[in-house]
């Protein structure tokens, strides 16, 4: 599948560039291209100029709304943002119909943070001009959500993220939630690290956008997964997850191909491990229960995949996401592991978006109280979201 992938702000800007860098991995390493074209948007002269491997010209990255901040950014405030990106709308427009692998586009994937200002308040914007303009292309958003002490020390991020959800989900096909909470689990000193965040956002793409680009037979799976199972799987929010095991035992040329039971023990081990992680380790925490439509692609070196292995993994997310209709595929690619990435869409319920949305309420109520408003504490949650303010 072959993605054009606009950045929007300084979060989006990044992850786009880390999509433009996985696409030069993939052709050193594949001979593929998965990336037709990679753009920033931003209103900050100097978050533009933070990137390695967007082009530099003004095409792939593009300044709006510098006669309003003099290219200075919009300091948090989301709805401004949003004015700006229907003002200069166009310039972006201008850019990818000037691409010259649009033709070859599956999909467009439009990134940006919901709780910063400028991707905030533009992701939804610029999606639903991509919309009108190129009916016959999926347009995806991928939303970072904040972490965990920026909800605390920055007020208006909770409106920031409330705000840009809830616009986003209106009008792209889908929605990749990646919360960068989940990635300091472990380390906290990643925090610091966004580079290495971003490294990991993009990498459960890898496999997944090359499988259906491979042109040599060898790499060519028993059931490959193609941009059609992709662009049926996603709709509504969706998550990414990757998991891998190393695939220790070498064998030896005088190994009996196959027959042994300690290669399939172990291979159904290898896979079964691999699929746990990957569900592990979604973008966003989400229960597999609540999705309607999920994939995943089994990768690994040929002789160590086999239709049982399949059958087993396809049973196992089955087992784990039993009202989703299951895609799957496999990709008999790479040396010494054993790659899984799974993907989770059409999520009917997820903890982490209902909060931020209750939490944008409470902000706006509180704002509207402070300026002597009415007492919104009486109001449902159903009826209160309605108040959200759209950014479109
Ligand atoms: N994963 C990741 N998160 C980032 C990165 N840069 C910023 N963030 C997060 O994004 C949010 C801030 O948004 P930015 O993208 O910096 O803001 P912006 O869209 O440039 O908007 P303004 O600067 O306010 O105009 C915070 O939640 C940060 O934690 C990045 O490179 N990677
Ligand atoms: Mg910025």
């Amino acid at each position: 599948m072959k993605l054009m992938v606009i950045g929007c702000g300084q979060c989006g800007g990044r992850v786009a560039d880390e999509f433009a860098r996985l696409n030069k991995v993939a052709h050193v390493q594949r001979g593929v291209d998965i990336i037709t074209n990679a753009v920033a948007v931003n209103t900050d002269v100097a978050d533009l100029s933070g990137l390695y491997y967007i082009k530099p010209d003004f095409k792939h990255r593009i300044l709006i709304g510098s006669k309003k901040t003099g290219g200075h950014g919009v300091g948090k405030m989301n709805d401004i943002a949003a004015e700006i990106a229907k003002e200069d709308g166009d310039k972006i427009i201008e850019s990818i119909r000037a691409a010259e692998k649009l033709p070859e586009t599956d999909a467009i994937l439009v990134i940006a943070s919901a709780a910063g200002g400028t991707g905030s308040g533009s992701i939804p914007v610029i999606t639903q001009q991509l919309k009108e303009r190129y009916t016959d292309k999926p347009v995806y958003n991928l939303i970072i959500l904040p972490f965990q002490y920026e909800e605390v020390t920055e007020e208006r991020s909770v409106f920031n993220v409330g705000t840009c959800l809830k616009s986003a989900y209106t009008v792209a096909d889908a929605v990749f939630l990646v919360d960068n909470q989940r990635y300091i689990r472990k380390n906290t000193s990643i925090r610091n690290n966004l580079a290495k965040i971003n490294y990991m956002v993009v990498k459960p793409f890898y496999n997944m956008l090359c499988a259906g680009e491979e042109t040599d037979a060898k790499y060519i799976g028993s059931r490959v997964l193609d941009a059609g199972d992709i662009i049926q799987t996603l709709s509504g929010w969706a998550v990414i997850g990757y998991g891998s095991e190393k695939i220790s035992r070498i064998k030896l040329p005088f190994d009996r191909k196959g027959n042994d039971f300690r290669d399939k023990c172990g291979e159904t081990q290898r896979g079964n491990q691999a699929m746990n992680e990957a569900l592990d380790e979604l973008s966003l925490k989400c229960n597999p229960t609540d999705s309607r439509k999920a994939l995943y692609l089994l990768t690994a070196p040929y002789e160590a995949m086999s239709m049982d292995l399949i059958k087993e993994l396809s049973a196992a997310l089955k087992g784990m996401a039993a009202e989703a209709i299951i895609r799957s595929g496999d990709y008999p690619r790479g040396k010494g592991v054993l790659e899984v990435t799974v993907v989770l869409s059409e999520l009917v319920n997820s903890r982490k978006v209902i909060d931020y949305f209750s939490k944008a309420i409470d902000h706006i109520a509180l704002t509207k109280r402070r300026q002597g408003g009415i007492d919104w504490g009486q109001r449902g949650l159903e009826e209160a979201f309605k108040d959200i303010p759209s950014l479109l």
